[in-house]
């Protein structure tokens, strides 16, 4: 069957529609906005994605083929010198919003004196690490935006170590690909090495310059102002160095892996 019979127009409508609201959550809202402003159509989205599109898995197929190249695109353009924007505390977000997917008296309590943080992959150093070795790192603070894909953002103040300090100090491989990290929650994710040592990506182990409440991931979590909410995880028990592709948590259920904001 092609997509291009006249006999299978009606057919095809479906599948093209089923496309969009595929595309809508694969896409960053930004890249869907420039990608539906275009109008997709499914012969589009077969010459985009070089697949043929004759049925739902095929079009299914196509967009997570899409959804690759865009995070080859957005490894492609991603510029480690540039940073993110700050703001003053004055503009902070209060109260800020919590989000997991969870309610927020679900979120998990962890015992500060217990937590160890593990380490492991390509790394030379794989002791775990106790709060105050981490606090012991130096120390950074900043107000940056946090995007949500479900149509929020706001502003808040974290602080903590650079992740690229941490990842020098454990003697991980930097030419490695992937840093993925997995959280008390059963929430994971991974990251591009470049993003891992982007100058704001932090350790946070603050927010608003006191130890991160349970509702914002105590006791660390990954703040990252140049990627999307859901690529900032929270509780984080390890944090692992590989060369191997793992997705996360969402992007499994289609977001876009990159996730750029
Ligand atoms: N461990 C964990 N981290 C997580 C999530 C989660 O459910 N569990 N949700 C993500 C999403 S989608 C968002 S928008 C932010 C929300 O962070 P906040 O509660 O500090 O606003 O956490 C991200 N990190
Ligand atoms: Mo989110």
């Amino acid at each position: 069957m092609s997509l291009f019979s006249p006999w299978h127009k009606d057919n095809a409508e479906a599948v093209a529609a089923e496309a969009r609201d595929l595309l809508r959550r694969q896409l960053p809202q930004a890249s869907r906005r420039r990608f539906l402003a275009r109008g997709l159509t499914l012969g589009g989205l077969s010459l985009l994605s070089g697949c043929v599109i004759d049925d739902n898995a095929s079009a299914e197929a196509a967009l997570t083929r899409i959804s690759r190249i865009n995070d080859w695109v957005q490894g492609r353009l991603f510029d480690p010198s540039l940073l993110a924007p700050t703001y003053p505390d004055s503009m902070i977000t209060r109260p800020f919003p919590f989000n997991a997917f969870y309610d927020e008296d679900m979120a998990p309590r962890i015992d500060a004196g217990d937590f160890r943080l593990e380490v492991a992959g390509l790394v030379a150093h794989k002791r775990p690490w106790s709060l105050p070795e981490l606090r012991a790192l130096p120390r950074y603070s900043q107000v940056t935006r946090h995007i949500c894909v479900e149509g929020w953002s706001a502003i808040g103040k974290w602080g903590g170590p650079r992740l690229s300090d941490f990842l020098h100090m454990i003697g991980a491989d930097l030419n490695a690909r992937y840093v993925g990290v997995h959280c008390a929650d059963g929430y994971y994710t991974s990251i591009d090495m470049a993003t891992a040592l982007h100058p704001q990506t932090l350790i946070a182990l603050d927010w608003d310059d006191r130890p991160l409440p349970p509702k914002y991931g105590f006791p660390m979590k990954l703040r990252i102002p140049t990627k999307l909410g859901y690529k900032n995880p929270k509780h984080i028990q390890a944090i692992f160095v590989s060369n191997t592709f793992n997705r996360g948590y969402w992007e499994d259920q289609g977001y876009n892996w990159f996730g750029g904001s």
